[in-house]
């Protein structure tokens, strides 16, 4: 038989120390299969760099298959290796991704898979595509958020900040089908993998109507778009964001106050008739500190001072990172967690005895605690919406800065060695701490989607609590995200992965 020049002589085919290899390693990157082409590569240096890859979490295949996400070559040429993968007719070649061994040592180097740019991919010569796909057909991107691999690199920067600046004009305007689109669109370009370069490129695509084609166009043409420097340029838009942005005011209040003719904070405070309530008087009162972004140092920080409180309630509670920073950002709004017991029915008690701890620690400086109001023999509710049932509570607390906060300035005119930092903790009880870390990891489109997805093309029910199938008339229970995933029929997809 002849042996293809890309395949390892038969002799060496047959490796045991391969095979275990692979077993010890724990795989963390679950929709990434690496095969490395041996072929001008060497096997030694191959053997070396599959050894380095497992060990910091790849899964990587010895045999091609249809299973393989990325295939790495070095020095290849292009010819000769897109023949040679032809012979394979594998299934699904328009997602597979070739790549030069750039991008694998990228990926080492960042300890984890990078997004793959235009500059990585080895194209197939015969391709007149503009774009880095490497097939003759586009690869059919998926209309749902949670079919798509979506990273922070974000190749279309200039166009997803245009549809979010349209999409936050119609949420004030309060149309949501308007604002829905946008975020759509958005989503969509957020996970291609290269840049938009022409009108061709977007042919195919979901989520694309007129309207939103049109900014596109505009886009490539002027580099801006009008609507969307009308609406920055707008009153009424920047007092709504300027209003919007306290904490505790949603777009009701904000235009409400606008309609009162005010345009700025401090008369919103001078104003005799308006009442805050006590989530926006200390939206207020902490203005400052939390209006700005919190690191992703800000975020351990509170995670070490939140381990170190809960280990006066229990061993064996245990303490997750979720929201943004679970999905990789290095900056957020807030600080999300979720907590768990081992014992069903400890949650509630465990929140309140960590305010308890924050207020004696001197760092409370706003609570709002939400006692569960779960009952599962309520569920599947008709209206399965995004707020959870669990108990939960929204927090500012006061951070030390200094040592524990890296980064921070500190003001000369502020003698203050703290910062106000919003947290959120959720606490499910440990049967549905699946369901609440999916639901609470985001992002809002990637949940969005995820729940559409269920119920259009699955006839089921997801929520942060639970998964009900319309069909069986059943729930299905999940110990893991991985499990959901699979219940929905979905592939894995990873929290960085989610940034839809
Ligand atoms: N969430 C949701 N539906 C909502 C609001 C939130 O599914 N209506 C989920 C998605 C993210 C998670 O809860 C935490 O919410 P945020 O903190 O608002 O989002 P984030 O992604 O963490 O954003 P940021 O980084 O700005 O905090
Ligand atoms: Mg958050």
């Amino acid at each position: 038989m002849l042996q293809s020049p890309f395949l390892p002589p038969v002799r060496k085919r047959r490796r045991p120390e391969m095979t275990p290899a692979r077993v010890q390693h724990e795989v963390r990157f679950e929709g990434v299969t690496l095969y490395l082409v041996e072929r001008r590569m060497g096997s030694s240096r191959r053997n070396f760099l599959t050894h380095l890859a497992r060990s910091k979490g790849f899964c990587v295949h010895d045999i091609l298959s249809s299973e393989v996400t990325h295939i790495v070559a070095e020095g290849n040429p292009a010819e000769e290796l897109w023949s040679w993968l032809e012979e394979h007719h594998l299934r699904d070649m328009c997602n597979l991704h070739v790549l030069d061994i750039r991008w694998f040592t990228e990926s080492m180097q960042a300890g984890r898979p990078v997004a793959v740019e235009t500059r990585h991919y080895i194209q197939k010569p015969s391709s007149k595509l503009k774009t880095a796909l490497p097939a003759t057909s586009k690869p059919t991107v998926s209309q749902y958020a949670c079919q798509r691999r979506t990273t922070l690199d974000n190749q279309n920067k200039i166009f997803t900040d245009a549809f979010e600046v349209l999409a936050e004009s119609n949420e004030f305007l309060d149309s949501r089908g308007q604002c829905l689109a946008f975020r759509r669109a958005a989503s969509v370009l957020k996970s291609l993998q290269f840049t938009l370069r022409s009108l061709d490129d977007i042919e195919g695509l979901p989520c694309l109507g007129e309207q939103i084609k049109s900014v596109i166009e505009e886009i490539f043409e002027f580099r801006t778009c009008s609507k969307v420097e009308e609406i920055l340029r707008d009153e009424k838009y920047q007092t709504l964001k300027l209003f919007t942005s306290v904490f505790g005011v949603g777009p009701k209040t904000a235009e409400k106050w606008y309609r009162k003719g005010l345009r700025t904070l401090k008369a919103v405070l001078a104003e005799p008739d308006i009442h805050l309530n006590k989530m926006q008087e200390a939206g207020f009162l902490y203005y400052e500190d939390i209006s700005k972004s919190v690191s992703k140092a800000d975020a351990q920080a509170v995670e070490t001072l939140i381990k170190d409180t809960i280990s006066y309630y229990s061993s064996d509670t245990k303490l997750f990172l979720t929201g943004g920073f679970r999905r990789g950002k290095e900056h957020g709004h807030d600080v999300d967690f979720i907590l768990t017991t081992p014992e069903i029915g400890k949650e509630q008690a465990l929140l309140l005895f960590l305010i308890d701890k924050f207020k004696n620690l001197g760092i409370l400086l706003y609570s709002d605690f939400q006692e569960s109001t779960f009952d599962i023999q309520k569920l599947p509710s008709c209206k399965f919406e995004a707020m959870d049932h669990f108990p939960k509570c929204f927090l500012i607390l006061k951070l030390k800065t200094g040592e524990q906060t890296a980064g921070v300035q500190q003001n000369q005119n502020d003698s203050r060695d703290w910062k106000a930092i919003r947290v959120d903790l959720v606490a499910p009880p440990a049967d549905r701490y699946a369901f609440a870390m999916l639901g609470w990891t985001g992002s809002t489109q990637f949940e969005r989607d995820l729940r559409r997805y269920a119920r259009k093309e699955r006839r089921m029910l997801l929520d942060n609590h639970a998964l009900y199938d319309k069909t069986k008339h059943a729930f299905l229970e999940a110990q893991t995200e991985e499990e959901i995933f699979d219940l929905l029929g979905l592939e894995y997809i990873e929290p960085w992965q989610r940034n839809a």
